[in-house]
């Protein structure tokens, strides 16, 4: 199976319900808008929160779908809920054209040259640092990673054994050092060497724990004063399968450290594929990538058409 249908796939549950809730999506729009069709405006609404795409995008979604000249709903809908996947300034952009491109996965290039995740266990995180190294060294760049999740030692030995796999360096530190301490040595060597690229995995921690969410920001400091201006971006990564916990994790973590993307993983899986409408409306963030897989090639960066068009075809 490709990667589109395993992300089909993942996403059959919230497609259902809004197929289910709001009528066969084939129905007229303009009957549905002056309340003459089966499936009505308000159940499509019901239909979208079910699938996590919150109030203040619902809302709005209904309101273009109002305002839209076409007659199919479908069509409509996609239309509608792309926009709410772009970001601000080009969903603004975007409405005055009156039209959505079409879709084109552009390649993700960081701002600099140090990426971070950070995120609750088991979401994914060393995974998709293993896979944005096979990503960016498929596009021509030198990797280095850092094991910053010295927490566990299996979770070293983890990014270890995938560095071998892909042939990427790792900066590695003893169980139960400083986290701080192996970013501070990888940023170094990163520059010192000349790489183009340090990816720095870090060990999963609950938003809610104060001390833990300190520990990150040590560590964004030490790499800043390895590296000046580093990391130019960090990134959370979210399981698709979270729902609305997925948002306060996300939101306590853009509180503590400054995140400047978002990974979804797990797309494969029973996602609410709403969340990530969502975390870019709410949270103002790009979604960077998308995870449909754990194997290394199972990222794809986000196309928001292409999600849509899983969600709704
Ligand atoms: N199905 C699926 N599994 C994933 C994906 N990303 C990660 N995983 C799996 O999730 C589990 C936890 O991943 P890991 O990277 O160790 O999470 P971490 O604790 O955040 O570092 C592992 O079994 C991964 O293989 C994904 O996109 N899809
Ligand atoms: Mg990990």
């Amino acid at each position: 199976m490709g990667w589109f249908d395993r992300l089909r796939q993942g996403l059959s549950r919230s497609r259902e319900q809004l197929n289910e809730l709001a009528g066969p999506l084939g129905v007229d729009l303009k009957e549905v808008v002056s309340g003459s069709s089966s499936a009505s405006l308000e159940e499509l609404q019901d239909a979208l929160l079910l699938a996590d795409v919150g109030q203040i995008a619902a809302s709005e979604i209904l309101e273009d779908l109002k305002a839209s000249g076409s007659r199919d709903l479908r069509q409509a809908l996609s239309e509608a809920l792309t926009l709410q996947l772009e970001p601000d300034a080009r969903r603004a952009q975007l409405r005055r054209l009156g039209f959505t491109p079409d879709a084109r996965r552009a390649a993700v290039v960081p701002r600099g040259a140090v990426i971070m995740v950070v995120g609750v266990n088991g979401v994914g995180k060393t995974t998709t640092v293993a896979k944005l190294g096979a990503y960016y060294r498929a596009q021509g760049r030198s990797v280095l990673f850092a094991a910053g999740d010295t927490f566990r030692a299996a979770a070293t030995e983890q990014l270890a054994i995938w560095g071998d796999r892909l042939g990427i360096p790792v900066t590695r530190g003893a169980a139960g050092s400083d986290p701080a301490a192996v970013a501070f040595d990888a940023a170094t060597a990163r520059r010192v060497r000349g790489l183009d690229l340090l990816l720095v995995d870090t060990a999963g921690r609950l938003h809610t724990k104060h001390n833990l969410m300190e520990e990150l920001r040590k560590v964004v400091r030490v790499i800043d004063k390895a590296d000046p201006g580093e990391p130019a971006e960090i990134w959370l990564v979210l399981d698709a399968s979270t729902g609305q916990n997925g948002l306060l994790q996300a939101q306590a973590f853009h509180q503590a450290v400054k995140l400047s993307g978002v990974v979804v993983t797990k797309l494969d899986g029973t996602a609410r594929g709403g969340i990530l409408v969502q975390v870019v409306r709410e949270l103002g963030l790009p979604i960077k990538f998308i995870g449909v897989g754990e194997s290394q090639d199972d990222l794809q960066p986000f196309d928001a058409r292409e999600f849509v068009a899983a969600l709704l075809d």
